[in-house]
């Protein structure tokens, strides 16, 4: 086989495609992008709409990203990242939304995606070394489609977890979920609205639908630490200094653990004096946002420097909400950034409204929702809409609800019954040719999403022209590579305070969902270095016909 023959196409049992790309948020963007410019015939299909995936999907009231915005874009494109304007410190989703749909029109991306098609199934056919992926286009004739290569870009949080509470369906008002949330406008003017969760999404969207609704009960499972995001305008001088040597920018997040830029931690909050810890935290409170888990190296390691951080945002919550009730209520108890922090713009404060209600459902559970409102232990709450921020089947939700069948009709989802299990978070034994961008096992959710992103995409298209460049069609990740891998990731969780709480890195969050720790927890650039390695070394751990 020369350079160019999975461009060319040319023999008649060639594949419709090199490469089918599930998905058109960030990761499929680029995808389509890089993988067509190296010369690859590639396609993406994706179930709504338009472009943007997460955020494509996520439009409730508040939505905005927790990482600054002049870092959560992309950087593969010097004219690109010079020329978009971003006007807040933290994007917006509206902002978010337009920049996906100007990279697809800037890089004429749109002829080679096809919305609103569902990708049900994906079969490995060995004989002849390709996928067969049945497509189920909304309102069209289901069709199949082959592919040499299958690339998952899917997304950590994209299947919607609609909590099993009895009487569910029998509401007679509007119901919503963050994750879906409609298209047209929601107007929650005058109305009684119901919010269940308090999580990142119901922690923004809280204080946006206050502001509208007569009256807002919040129920809440378990309280959530959160800290503000201090959002403002960019300064057009802080701009231009990014902007002056963004590349430098970059390449200092790519030594960083999250890939983004905040002040270093200092060592040890033990070893800092009581008044210069308060100090430091405050400093961090003050600059707002994500920095304030980089205070100090061992507030993740260590539970006695945990808790000072905690207590400092116990304090913070008790300072803020007037009602000694609500703000008790409010106070978590669990080690803080277990679960992802939340970054937030007013949240506290929103509980000294007159018509915002607290109710903590471990100590009145929610019996039923009835066709007017939300029953709980002794009260009827009367409601005209629910809005479920319940948050999402995370990280192996997607793929385990698509019919993926490896070599030997293996289903994925078996092969994942005890908790996924890939090499390098981006292939899977049993699965030849098959990439997951992002996947469980790569450091994804717990670093910036974009250069992530980007890293996986740049690995798996070099991998591609590499096997091109072989004259090989198949690569398949060996087991005893991934064994490896996977023990190397627990290893790491175990080590970590992260692993200990009952989030949805852990998938407790779904009831029946094996308890393992899902990202890589060793960063984005002991992770990277690891990437590039295998890949100067032959693609170790991989087998290649
Ligand atoms: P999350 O963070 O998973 O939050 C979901 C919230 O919903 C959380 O407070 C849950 O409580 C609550 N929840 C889930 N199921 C139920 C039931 N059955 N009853 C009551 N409450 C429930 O999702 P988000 O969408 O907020 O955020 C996801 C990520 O998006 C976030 O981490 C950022 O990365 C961006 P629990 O804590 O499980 O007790």
């Amino acid at each position: 086989m020369n350079d160019t023959a999975y461009a060319d196409a040319p023999d008649p049992g060639a594949p419709d495609l090199d490469a089918l790309i599930v998905g058109a948020g960030f990761a499929g963007l680029y995808l389509l992008h890089r993988l067509r410019g190296a010369g690859f015939r590639a396609r993406v299909y994706e179930a709504g709409g338009g472009v943007g995936g997460t955020w494509y999907w996520n439009r409730y009231p508040g939505a905005r990203c927790d990482v600054e915005s002049l870092s959560y874009s992309y950087q593969f494109d010097e004219a690109l990242q010079q020329d978009w304007e971003w006007t807040e410190r933290y994007a917006v989703q509206p902002d978010i939304l337009r920049y996906a749909n100007h990279v697809a029109d800037r890089f004429a991306l749109w002829p080679d995606m096809q919305f609103e098609t569902r990708v049900a199934a994906a079969h490995w056919d060995d004989d002849a070394g390709l996928w067969q992926v049945r497509l189920e286009p909304e309102g069209g004739a289901p069709e199949t489609v082959t592919a040499r290569f299958c690339i998952m870009a899917t997304g950590c949080l994209s299947t919607a977890n609609l909590p099993d509470i009895p009487g569910r369906d029998s509401f007679g008002g509007a119901t919503y979920h963050t994750g879906r949330w409609p298209h047209e406008p929601v107007d929650f003017t005058g109305l009684r609205v119901a919010v269940i969760g308090t999580g990142s999404s119901a922690i923004q969207s809280i204080p946006a639908i206050a502001e509208q609704a007569a009256q807002l009960t919040v129920f809440q499972r378990t309280a959530n630490y959160s800290v503000p995001a201090q959002n403002r305008p960019l300064d057009p001088d802080e701009v231009a200094a990014v902007k002056a040597d963004y590349r430098g920018l970059r390449e200092e997040a790519k030594t960083r653990f999250g890939c983004f830029v905040v002040d270093l931690p200092r060592p040890s909050a033990l070893a800092d004096s009581p008044e210069r810890r308060v100090a430091e935290f405050e400093r961090r409170w003050q600059t707002g946002g994500l920095t304030f888990m980089a205070s100090y190296e061992d507030l993740l390691f260590d539970p006695e420097a945990n808790d000072t951080a905690a207590d400092f945002v116990r304090a913070k919550i008790r300072e803020t909400v007037r009602d000694p009730e609500t703000a008790r209520k409010l106070m978590p108890i669990d080690v803080i950034g277990c679960k992802r922090l939340c970054v937030d713009t007013g949240y506290f404060e929103t509980y000294n409204r007159p018509n915002v209600r607290l109710i903590d459902i471990v100590e009145r559970p929610i019996r039923e929702i009835t066709e007017s409102g939300v029953a709980i232990e002794g009260e009827a709450i009367a409601a005209d809409a629910i809005v479920f921020a319940t948050g999402f089947d995370a990280m192996t939700g997607t793929l385990k609800r698509i019919d993926i069948r490896g070599r030997d009709g293996l289903l994925l989802r078996d092969a994942w019954e005890a908790g996924p299990r890939t090499y390098l978070g981006l292939a899977v034994n049993g699965f030849p040719n098959l990439f997951t961008i992002t996947g469980p096992g790569s450091p994804s959710v717990l670093t910036n999403m974009m250069p992530s992103i980007e890293q996986h995409v740049e690995w798996v298209s070099d991998c591609l022209e590499a096997l091109r460049g072989r004259g090989a069609t198949v690569i398949e990740a060996e087991r005893a590579a991934q064994d490896g891998w996977v023990g190397h990731v627990n290893d790491l969780a175990d080590a970590s305070l992260r692993s200990t709480c009952s989030s949805w890195y852990v998938g407790a969050n779904i009831a029946g969902k094996p308890r393992v720790f899902m990202p890589y927890i060793g960063g984005y650039p002991a992770y990277a270095a690891r990437c590039a390695e295998i890949a100067a070394a032959g693609y170790e751990g991989f087998a290649i016909r």
